[in-house]
């Protein structure tokens, strides 16, 4: 290295020091949520730039060696010298430590003010990263690597030197690509599902901004793989997005936008004749996937526009009661994206707003401007679609609520005809039992067979169950296999739920490594985080990893769990070896489904967290909606529960 450092230098490599000795401090996790979140913190500069206006195109690409670019045309980092620094403005981007970054929400704006936050953090955590700035007819640029000290220490994000004039251009905008570091990272190679659908959102968050996302891994039959992402109705287009395949109560949807107290408030609305209940909220283009305080006005704000139309046009008589909140969010798709500072993250998941002064606002924002929507010549017909379908919910919800009184008092009677499928243990000590649910009868059948039945009970689902998402709850408890799951766990359900009654220690989801399978895990595990979460928060939901292939010679067998493992087992077991790929756990006999998957001595169990659960109920809900093409393609790459992905935590008696 030829470049001195100064005093200040040295304290900023410090900086740099820290965030490669707690990565997770920085980036939450070094997880493969922790590796994309490199991408959104350039992803978000070149955003904040194109919120101020100074740009309107960034281009995302995965390259084929590993390393991710993120390019946008906007005004170029500052390239001139910082006054007390004394490098220029592109360096004290990505070597300064900007207080915590996001993490310190105090500190987090939501427009101009703070840009290049985080920059620097993806830089310490990077193999290396080059930047190119073209701004004012020149074009600049600058290295940054990992170096290894004479004393053996190791930093990351060190200059190679500085910030160079390479030449003229006419062009305007910022450049930065990165190579994660492998020793930071458990893995670094980037989900192209996971990038496209969050550059997508943030393409029907930011209207009119074009998202471009090139993948050179993925290849096509014109080459390799890109796409555009560009909504000039932003958040209109997104809910006409969760809409499609649905039939609409009225074809363009509700759209207000406002400021109160700082609080930039946008929304929009539109109406399906389903039952589920869709808000999407965003804080700052953060999905709160737990809803919070803005969702609370939101809700607030709308049962009181539409029950006062509801009275101005006499649907509503004096007499006759408000409808509530719930009977106007049947077959509500909402989007709800604020922008504020200061936000307050709260929750299990740190998803859920808490400012209280976000519901003041949003509630204000949308009682003003709904209500002048609603009043408004040529909504008059949209308006009453929307009464009339809170007005049947309410008649529905009345009628529901007696059979759901009379469901329960059925329920200890039919339980034990529903329970006839599931083949029961005989220990009576909870802590030691374990419930199988299992993709198909015959798996089913195998796993009955094969099974230690002093501690293990089998329960078969025949097809998949029914979607959470799709239909009411009341319609989700009168689905046969739901409501197996519920009399067999014994524990409840939504308010009722209690773990005292748990009749099983551990639940353990055992379905195909396929896409069925995939979605039939999804499914589940919404289901428990909508109806049992604290089944999940305390630790007793299970993926059970079945393998995929048995390689065998002679008295020899090895059963593979990953693709990538196969290669080494090969090698090992050698020459004349024979290759058996399991397409489903139907195929396997049940000797061999207790020893691979069901034996506690043998086999690999993933337990589920309450942020798998929260991402399988925010795909199944958000961005897969109806679209069964996207939700299987989604699901068959990223929804596999494998030994790559996951540490698995293997049970040790
Ligand atoms: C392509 C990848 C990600 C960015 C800008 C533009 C400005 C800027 C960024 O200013 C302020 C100065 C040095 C710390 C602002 C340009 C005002 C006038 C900018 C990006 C604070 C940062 N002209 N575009 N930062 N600095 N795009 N895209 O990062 O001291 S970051």
């Amino acid at each position: 290295m030829s470049k001195s450092y100064n005093a200040k230098d040295i304290e900023v490599l410090e900086g740099l020091d820290a965030v490669r000795l707690r990565p997770g401090m920085y980036i939450g996790t070094t997880g493969p949520k922790g590796l994309h979140h490199l991408i959104w913190e350039i992803v978000d500069n070149a955003i904040d730039e194109a919120a101020n206006k100074n740009c309107d195109k960034i281009t995302v690409t995965l390259h084929d060696d590993g390393s991710c670019s993120v390019q946008d045309n906007g005004r170029g980092i500052p390239v001139d010298e910082h006054p007390t620094l004394k490098v220029s403005g592109v360096e004290v981007v990505f070597t300064q430590l900007h207080a915590g970054g996001k993490f310190n929400n105090d500190n987090y704006a939501y427009s101009g003010g703070l840009h290049g936050v985080g920059a620097s953090v993806v830089n310490a955590l990077s193999d290396w990263l080059s930047v190119e700035v073209c701004k004012d007819g020149k074009r600049y640029a600058q290295n940054f690597s990992k170096v290894i000290e004479p004393s053996g220490k190791v930093r990351g994000g060190i200059p190679e030197g500085p910030l160079e004039c390479l030449g003229e251009t006419d062009a305007s905008g910022t450049l930065v690509r990165f190579l994660p570091d492998k020793t930071i990272f458990e893995t670094t190679v980037f989900d192209h599902e996971v990038v496209a659908k969050r550059l997508k959102e943030l393409a029907f968050l930011n209207k009119g901004v074009e998202i471009n996302f090139i993948d050179e891994n993925v290849k096509t039959e014109q080459g390799i793989f890109e796409t555009t992402y560009k909504y000039d109705g932003g958040i209109v287009d997104f809910v006409r997005y969760l809409n499609e395949g649905k039939n609409t109560l009225f074809a363009d949807p509700l759209y207000i936008e406002g400021v109160k107290d700082g609080v930039v408030v946008a929304m929009a609305l539109q109406y399906t004749d389903g039952y589920t209940d869709s808000v999407f909220s965003y804080v700052n283009n953060i999905p709160t996937t737990e809803g919070g305080t803005h969702e609370v006005g939101f809700k607030s704000a709308i049962t009181r526009v539409f029950n006062d139309a509801a009275r101005k046009n006499g649907n509503l008589k004096d007499k006759d009661a408000n409808l509530m909140g719930e009977d106007f969010r049947e077959g509500l798709t909402a989007v709800l994206a604020i922008k504020m500072k200061n936000v307050q993250f709260e929750g299990q998941t740190k998803t859920k707003l808490g400012n209280p002064e976000a519901k003041v606002a949003v509630e204000s924002v949308v009682v003003e401007k709904l209500a002048e929507l609603v009043s408004g010549r040529g909504n008059g017909k949209t308006v009453s679609a929307i009464i009339d379908k809170a007005m049947a919910a309410a008649k529905v919800r009345e009628a529901s609520r007696k059979a759901k009184e009379i469901a329960r008092q059925k329920n200890s009677i039919e339980n034990s005809t529903l329970v006839g499928k599931l083949a029961a243990c005989t220990g009576k000590n909870v802590k030691n039992n374990e419930l199988f649910i299992v993709e198909g009868d015959s798996a089913g059948g195998s796993a009955k067979q094969g099974r230690d039945r002093s501690f293990q009970a089998i329960l078969p689902l025949k097809g998949k169950p029914l979607n959470a998402e799709k239909k009411r709850i009341d319609q989700v408890l009168l689905n046969e296999e739901i409501r197996t799951i519920i009399s067999a766990l014994g524990a409840g359900i939504g308010e009722d739920f209690n773990l005292n009654n748990l009749k099983y220690n551990k639940v353990i989801i055992l379905a195909d490594a396929d896409q069925d399978g995939a979605h039939i895990r999804a499914i589940l595990l919404t289901f428990f985080f909508r109806y049992m979460r604290e089944l999940i928060t305390d630790g007793h939901v299970f993926i059970g990893l079945p393998p995929l292939y048995k390689v065998s010679k002679r008295d020899v067998v090895e059963y593979v769990y990953s693709d990538a493992e196969l290669p080494q087992v090969i090698e090992r077991v050698g020459r004349g070896y024979a290759l058996q790929r399991y397409k489903g756990l139907g195929e396997m006999n049940p000797e061999q489904l207790w020893s691979t998957t069901m034996d506690p001595k043998e086999r690999t169990l993933v337990q589920v967290t309450i942020e798998d659960a929260a991402e399988a109920d925010r795909l199944i809900s958000t961005l897969m909606g109806d679209n069964v093409e996207i939700r299987k393609r989604y699901i068959s790459e990223n929804a596999n529960f494998n030994k790559q992905d996951k540490v698995a935590d293997t049970y040790l008696g």
